[in-house]
């Protein structure tokens, strides 16, 4: 179960933020605004306390929280994120992971490991790691052997096309995964059950359990309805300005 979201508000510059996809256009600030709103309301929906930040201008891409920490059971994990431009990120957010856990309980991923919590996916005690154009082999060897040393375990996927590993594959508990091209055959994923994103909904592939619900996005009818056949309780919220700069779901939040 979870207990906690951490969050960050999106500033202005959010129409800066680093974008694969610039034919969607920049995001409209107003109503990246709301659509924040509507995504914590969600998380409050599924029985967390949200920690909400203010946001910073500084830092186009500072709303996605989730590339700055990755956090376990019985540790927070600093990161270091790969990209240039988001690279401060993992500092500001360390006030608020020290009011959550001591210091001997927060590791770091240090240069010139890097690696961003989009690209960890954690099932249960072990985490699978995308080596990305943003995780490097040197801050997967890190995380690991942080990991261990905790009780915990992890294992790297190495990927083709998306940006970060939780882009194309989610883990919604009871064995079963969200998986959406690249992933569907990926020897690391055989032994769970799989929902398969069709190709034109691929960025739905970025859904969040949350304590028995899964919020998906708004906009993506065929694996909303693959999602409740499968059992679940759907929340939706709309996320368009987010996904103008290549963000989903599950990177507006850290979930413990
Ligand atoms: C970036 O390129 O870093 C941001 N525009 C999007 C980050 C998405 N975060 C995530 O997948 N965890």
């Amino acid at each position: 179960m979870f207990k906690n979201a951490i969050v960050k508000r999106p500033g202005k510059s959010l129409s800066e933020g680093i974008t694969s996809a610039p034919e969607l256009g920049k995001p409209i600030y107003e109503l990246a605004i709301k659509q924040h709103d509507a995504y914590i309301e969600a998380l409050k929906a599924t029985g967390v306390t949200v920690t909400v930040l203010e946001a910073d201008e500084r830092y186009p891409d500072s709303c996605f929280v989730e590339d700055t920490a990755v956090i376990t059971r019985n540790c927070a994990i600093s990161t270091n994120p790969g990209a240039g431009t988001r690279n401060g990120e993992a500092q500001e957010m360390l006030p608020t992971l020290k009011k959550f856990f001591a210091d001997e309980d927060i590791e770091y991923i240090k240069a010139p490991g890097t690696l961003e919590g989009g690209d960890v996916m954690m099932v249960g005690d072990h985490f699978y790691v995308g080596r990305s154009a943003r995780t490097n082999e040197e801050g997967i060897r890190q995380f690991i052997e942080i990991l261990e040393r905790r009780g915990l375990s992890g294992s790297e996927v190495p990927l083709e096309h998306v940006l970060h590993l939780k882009t194309g594959v989610n883990y919604i508990e009871n064995d079963t995964m969200l998986v959406s091209g690249e992933f569907v055959e990926k020897p690391d994923f055989a032994r769970f059950k799989k929902i398969i994103i069709p190709e034109d909904e691929a960025y739905a592939a970025n859904c969040i359990w949350m304590n028995g619900k899964v919020i998906v996005p708004e906009g993506y009818p065929v694996t909303t309805e693959r999602i409740r056949e499968a059992g679940y309780e759907v929340i939706i919220t709309d996320t368009s300005e987010y996904k103008k700069i290549d963000g989903g779901l599950s990177c507006l939040s850290l979930r413990f």
